[in-house]
């Protein structure tokens, strides 16, 4: 069944305080922020607050068929984000976020390169969710309770366990293990439409120092205003400070990450449009594949072997008896198609996130059978 539903919501980038050149200022000691930070906020859609601006929804069922017959995916990714969404010089995305997109494809059209890239900044991510103009969203999104529940999306299975940290300078006196209040009197700088800069609003606001915040439109503009000295401290995501620490320190310059233990829980995964279980299921289901591809050990080599004489649950889940996937409208293979082409779980994070220094181990990300939380239930 389709319904169309229509909301207010804000326009991308519409915060009134937004300056021309697309920064706006706040103060930690003007708690004002919305805490929300995510669809309460500026540019961040699903706001019903303080624009007439109408979106129409599209939503209630039928994406996997409507992807079928597209013939490619639309999925929604940042393009920016290093090792989780990436556009490299030849037109081509990578990363962790974009090897879901093609992990979805490849279980929905049996290709994994049937996936139309479609780049957004964090402020615009959410209302393409409700539109329906991306089937599907990987852009190191926070799953939160606001975002959950507001009208038009749902979360998927987090891929990514992170957490918000700071990035300053060694010269500026800052180091691995500094403490937050260690900003006090700092220009920091984040994205827009971002938990990110609700969560360093209200931290500061709690610490009772006094920063200036500064917001840009997208993540190049921030570490570009960091490297030009205009911020002091950059904040976001752990993992992005890795990747933007890994490509973009200049030489003579060290960059720290701190503190210790992140301000915050960032579980990272797909949002897609609410009211529509089947294409839920496929796309939890996904992500489960991987994982339970990682617990056996079968990874894109081992996918033949595993049908013939693997365990029974992989046998199942590669589509070789029982015909699971079918239930959700899949072909029986569909998840073979996943592992043979895209990997599993550890293949997507090694391979993306091991060259910037991104490891599972000892960390969240770790399987659950050694102390992490990275758990699919059984294919069964
Ligand atoms: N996880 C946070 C932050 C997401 C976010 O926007 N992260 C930054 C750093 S990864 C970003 O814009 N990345 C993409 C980019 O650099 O354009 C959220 O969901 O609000």
């Amino acid at each position: 069944m389709l319904f169309a539903l229509v909301l207010v919501a804000a326009a991308c980038g519409s915060d009134a305080d937004d300056s021309a050149d697309g920064t706006s200022d706040d103060t930690s000691s003007d708690s004002s922020g919305d805490d929300s930070g995510d669809s309460g906020d500026s540019g961040d859609s699903g706001d019903s607050g303080d624009s007439d601006d109408e979106v129409e929804l599209t939503q209630g069922g039928g994406t996997l068929a409507a992807v079928q017959a597209r013939g490619s995916l639309n999925c929604g990714v940042s393009g920016a984000a290093v090792a989780f969404s990436f556009t490299q010089p030849d037109g081509s995305v990578t990363g962790l976020d974009a090897d879901y997109c093609r992990a979805v494809a490849a279980a929905v059209l049996g290709d994994a390169d049937a996936v139309t890239f479609v780049a957004l900044t964090a402020a615009e991510r959410f209302t393409a969710v409700q539109t329906g103009d991306v089937d599907v969203l990987m852009r190191n999104s926070t799953w939160t309770q606001s975002r959950d529940t507001d009208v038009g999306m749902d979360f998927g299975p987090t891929t990514y366990y992170d957490g918000q940290q700071l990035m300053g300078r060694a010269s500026d006196g800052f180091t691995g293990s500094s403490a937050v209040a260690e900003i006090d009197g700092a220009t920091v700088c984040t994205n827009a439409g971002t938990t990110t800069e609700t969560n360093i609003s209200e931290l500061a606001a709690v610490l009772g120092i006094n920063i200036t915040l500064n917001t840009f439109e997208d993540f190049n503009q921030v570490t570009d205003a960091f490297i030009d000295g205009t911020c002091n401290v950059i904040t976001t995501d752990g993992s992005a400070l890795v990747g933007r620490k890994a490509e973009q320190q200049p030489d003579g310059e060290e960059w720290v990450i701190f503190p210790p233990t992140p301000i915050s829980k960032e579980p990272l995964g797909p949002v897609y449009g609410q009211n529509d279980s089947q294409w839920a299921d496929v796309v939890n289901w996904v992500v489960y594949a991987t994982v339970i591809a990682d617990e056996y050990g079968v990874g894109s080599g081992d996918v033949d072997a595993a049908l013939s004489g693997g365990a029974p649950e992989m046998i199942r889940l590669l589509g070789g008896e029982g015909e699971l996937q079918t239930a959700m409208g899949l072909s029986a293979d569909a998840f073979y198609n996943v592992i043979s082409q895209v990997g599993n779980y550890s293949e997507i994070f090694e391979s993306n996130l091991g060259p910037v220094g991104l490891s599972r181990e000892g960390s969240a990300n770790a399987p659950w059978t050694e102390g992490g939380l990275i758990y699919a239930p059984p294919a069964r």
